[in-house]
C-alpha cells in the first residue's frame, strides 16, 4: 500500500486534477466526510488528510510515503528540523502565493527601520522570519500566532505580519499593506528517502507521472 498525505483545502482541491491526469481518483470529499483515510481507484494507494504543517512529518516518519506541502511550510520544517530522510522530486507549481512582511497602511515600515527601531512581528513562520529579518540587519521580537495573522497589527499586538499572500483581497480588507516579499511559494511533492528506496517500483512511476501532469498544470505565477 502506497500512502499519500494531503491537506484539506486548496492543496488538496488543486493535487486532485494532478492525481487524475496520474490515473487515480479519490474516494470521498474531505469536506463532507469524516473520515481520515480516503480510498482511491488503485487498491494499493491512499490518501489520507492531515493538517498542512503536519504533512512534512507524516512523511519523514514513515506515516505516508509521499505528500504534497507548500514550499512555506517545508522550509519552516527544514529550519526547525532539518531536511534528513525527506526527497523534494518535483515542484507541482500549484497553491501559489507568496511570503510577505505587512503592516497597516498607517504604519511608515521603512521610517522605523530606518531608524533601527526594534519591531513586533506576529507569525507562524518564525524561523523564516528570523532567518529574513536577521538577513536585513532589521530588529525584531517574534511573536508566535497559528492563524488569523491579519488581526496582530490591528490589535496593537504587533507592528508587522510575516504571512502568506495571494490575491492580496484579505490585507486590503484589513487595511495592511505589503512591504517586503520574501520569497515565492508553491507546493511540492515531498518523498520519504527510505521508501522511495525500497519500493522504487511503485514510487517511481507516480513521481514521474506527477512530474508531468505539474508540466501540464502549472498555474500563472501569481
Ligand atoms: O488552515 P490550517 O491552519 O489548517 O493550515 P494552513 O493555513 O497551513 O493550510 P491551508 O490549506 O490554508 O494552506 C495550505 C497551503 O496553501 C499553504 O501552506 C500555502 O503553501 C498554500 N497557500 C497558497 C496559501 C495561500 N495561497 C493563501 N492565500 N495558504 C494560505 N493563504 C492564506 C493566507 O495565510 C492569508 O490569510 O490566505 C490569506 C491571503 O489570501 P489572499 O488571496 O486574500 O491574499
Ligand atoms: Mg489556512
Amino acid at each position: 500500500m502506497l500512502t499519500l498525505a494531503l491537506s484539506k483545502g486548496r492543496i488538496f482541491e488543486d493535487t486532485l486534477p494532478m492525481l487524475q491526469r496520474a490515473g487515480i481518483t479519490v474516494s470521498g470529499d474531505p469536506e463532507s466526510t469524516r473520515k481520515l483515510i480516503l480510498p482511491t481507484n488503485r487498491a494499493d494507494v491512499r490518501v489520507v488528510l492531515v493538517r498542512a504543517s503536519d504533512v512534512p512529518t507524516y512523511v519523514r516518519y514513515g506515516g505516508a510515503d509521499i505528500g504534497v506541502a507548500g514550499l512555506d511550510v517545508l522550509r519552516e520544517y527544514f529550519a526547525g528540523n532539518g531536511p534528513d530522510g525527506l526527497y523534494l522530486p518535483v515542484d507541482l507549481g500549484i497553491a501559489r502565493c507568496r511570503l510577505s512582511v505587512a503592516v497597516r497602511a498607517d504604519f511608515d515600515y521603512a521610517a522605523r527601520v530606518r531608524q533601527g527601531a526594534r519591531l513586533r512581528v506576529a507569525t507562524k513562520y518564525v524561523h523564516l522570519a528570523s532567518d529574513h529579518f536577521a538577513s536585513k540587519g532589521v530588529h525584531v521580537d517574534l511573536v508566535k500566532l497559528y492563524g488569523s495573522m491579519e488581526l496582530a497589527p490591528l490589535t496593537g499586538l504587533a507592528d508587522a505580519i510575516v504571512d502568506l499572500v495571494s490575491t492580496g483581497g484579505t490585507l486590503k480588507a484589513n487595511g495592511l499593506v505589503e512591504v517586503e516579499h520574501i520569497m515565492d511559494i508553491s507546493a511540492r511533492l515531498i518523498v520519504n528517502q527510505a521508501a522511495l528506496k525500497t519500493r522504487t517500483a511503485m514510487l517511481k512511476p507516480l513521481i514521474d507521472q506527477l512530474r508531468d501532469a505539474a508540466a501540464l498544470t502549472q498555474e500563472p505565477a501569481v
